[in-house]
């Protein structure tokens, strides 16, 4: 079995519990939100097994994907599923050279094809490996304080949203100095929010999506979550000052700029 294969199989493993962990802090209704590691390097060499082998057609973006392999969540797959039943839930993939679609290699009869964010995962590998950037994992979520945020006009945009999230929380500012970036409401699944979502990857590691969630990137999914987890907590602390009727005093631009100093900090990107 490919999955068995014990680099490979690592990687299972912290899909499983990414998708665990995303369930457990209900940012993972139903189907909500989808994962891919790029196992490229991982793949080189490995027989692969004819009989399993399944092309689903489908537009990719950009030729230096070709002969890729990726790990991807299925289409309509359960994350907290994944680390039960991973062969069921996660395909293994490899992008066929003539960049019309794309090979499941562990295809079973009951496998979908891979998720409805598929062509953001792409667009987001393609700027990667244009920018030699060192990220391999992709995660998309639905954090459940992150988007209620964004549903507060005053802070749905980037400035805003950065400001707020800095000074609610010091590790915030030390963790990701950089700040997250912003693409105001897109539809889920198009070409357009993956596309909206590289021009912020230039200088972000994680890329809010306005009233829907978020999608951050890391050299493995467990540095994509922290990401995640640390600005969600800013904003879930802010509206517990909210909830219990106090507003917030947040950090001044002085604690900020003290935290700039002692930390000697600068953007990771
Ligand atoms: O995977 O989260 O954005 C389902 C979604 C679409
Ligand atoms: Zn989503």
């Amino acid at each position: 079995m490919l999955f068995k294969k014990s680099r490979l199989k690592k990687v299972i493993e912290d899909i499983g519990e990414v998708g665990t962990l995303l369930w457990q802090k209900g940012w993972a209704e139903r189907n909500a939100g989808n994962v891919s590691v790029d196992v490229t390097e991982i793949m080189a060499g490995m027989v692969i097994s004819e009989q399993k082998k399944k092309k689903i057609v489908f537009k990719i973006p950009d030729e230096i994907l070709a002969d890729r392999f990726y790990l991807v969540t299925a289409t309509g797959a359960r994350l907290r599923d994944t680390k039960k039943f991973p062969e069921e839930n996660i395909l293994l993939v490899m992008i066929d050279k003539k960049l019309d679609g794309y090979y499941i290699l562990n295809y079973t009869d009951s496998q979908r094809p891979s998720t409805s964010e598929f062509i953001s995962h792409l667009l987001i590998y393609a700027f990667l490996l244009r920018n030699n950037r060192k990220e391999r994992a992709i995660l998309h979520t639905h954090p459940n304080h992150i988007i209620a945020l964004t549903h507060i006009k005053k802070y749905a945009n980037e400035k805003k949203f950065n400001k707020l999230i800095w000074s609610i929380h010091p590790e915030v500012k030390v963790v990701i100095p950089e700040g997250a970036g912003f693409v105001p409401y897109r539809c889920p699944g198009t070409e357009e929010l993956g596309n909206e979502t590289i021009k912020r990857l230039k200088n972000h590691r994680i890329v809010i999506w306005e009233k829907h969630g978020c999608v951050a990137v890391g050299k493995d999914l467990l540095e994509a979550f922290d990401l995640i987890d640390t600005i969600n907590k800013s904003a879930e602390l802010f509206f517990i000052c909210k909830s219990a009727g106090f507003e917030p005093e947040g950090l001044s631009d002085r604690q900020i700029k003290g935290l700039i100093k002692n930390f000697n900090l600068r953007s990771h990107v």
